[in-house]
């Protein structure tokens, strides 16, 4: 029997399929019904300390290889997030989540999300993201080696338990070796590799314009573009990494192959983001039959037979 059984941070799941922080996961009842979906687990929206409206509109449009955003952090804040973690975690202990907690004004408001979700009866996972590129005026995080050293000193001087990075892309050799050195000096639990390519600009070919207001119409790319950026970056972070530390692969996955390809560079659990957004919910179903069609018609039963093992040509 084929099994999609996925293990990530001690647990187990029944498949790796999850959303990608932003999408379908800003209120209680959107993650119910990713709770309730096909998905193997969820994570939810990017939160900061207080609620935010975020960017002007239309802040995303979805593209024919992709996506384009700069939403600007809306979120509901962290109390509300973390009121409805703790619910969850009493109600239904059985189906862990992941909890994604941001910043909007940088290193201080970071450290004090932390020390909250330290000091409360939250217990489980935790993505801190390091790389949201919609912020007017403020740098990703993670693109500063030295400032992401420093944050995660300062938060391991305190925060006792479980939790990960959300990454940025990173396009240049050198700087894969220099994340992760920074990176393998703590005990993170994962790494997410990639958030959205930063700043990219889609031009209408009607209009001769920008299709999101903010930022002149620089925006976050996702989709069908990204992939070969996100395979890249979970492979050689995977390569890289105290074994440890687990990956997260999101980017570009719209398809069981997709999904099949992110798990040969080492992938542990996979996020959906774009094409969730498109295609709602439902799109865990199609990707769970159609990666299980891979592990049968390759006479895979599970996907620790080839979970990390991409054959290169040396
Ligand atoms: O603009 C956003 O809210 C956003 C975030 I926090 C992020 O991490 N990545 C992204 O593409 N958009």
């Amino acid at each position: 029997m084929t099994t999609l059984q996925a293990t990530f941070c001690g647990q187990t799941y029944d498949n790796p399929f999850m959303n990608a922080s932003g999408v379908h996961c800003m209120t209680t009842a959107e993650l119910d019904e990713l709770a309730n979906s096909a998905a193997g687990s969820f994570v939810t929206k990017s939160a900061t300390a207080d609620s935010r409206e975020g960017n002007p509109e239309p802040r995303y449009i979805n593209l024919a290889l992709g996506s384009i955003n700069s939403m600007g952090l809306p979120n509901l804040g962290l109390a509300y997030y973390l009121a409805d973690a703790i619910k969850r975690q009493t109600e239904t202990p059985d189906v862990p989540f992941i909890m994604s907690v941001a910043s909007y004004k940088g290193f201080d408001e970071y450290v004090d999300n932390m020390r909250q979700i330290q000091d409360s009866d939250y217990t489980g996972l935790v993505e801190l993201n390091l790389s949201c590129p919609n912020v007017p005026g403020k740098p990703q995080m993670a693109y500063d080696f030295e400032d992401t050293a420093r944050l995660l000193i300062e938060i391991f001087s305190f925060y006792t338990k479980p939790f990960g990075v959300k990454l940025p892309p990173y396009f240049d050799i050198q700087h894969f070796d220099k994340i992760a050195a920074v990176l393998n000096q703590f005990d993170l639990k994962f790494v997410n590799c990639i958030n959205s390519i930063g700043n990219g600009l889609y031009i209408d070919e009607a209009t001769d314009t920008v299709v999101i207001k903010p930022k002149g119409g620089f925006g976050g790319i996702g989709g069908e573009y990204v992939k070969p950026t996100a395979l890249a970056n979970v492979r050689a972070l995977k390569q890289r990494l105290n074994p440890s530390i687990e990956i997260i692969g999101t980017g570009g996955i719209l398809t069981g192959r997709d999904a099949y390809e992110h798990l040969l560079c080492g992938a542990s659990m996979l996020q959906v983001g774009t094409q969730l957004q498109k295609e709602g919910p439902a799109v865990f179903d199609r990707l769970n039959a159609e990666l299980r069609h891979i592990l049968e018609t390759k006479g895979y039963t599970s996907i620790a037979e080839f979970k990390g093992k991409l054959a290169t040509l040396d």
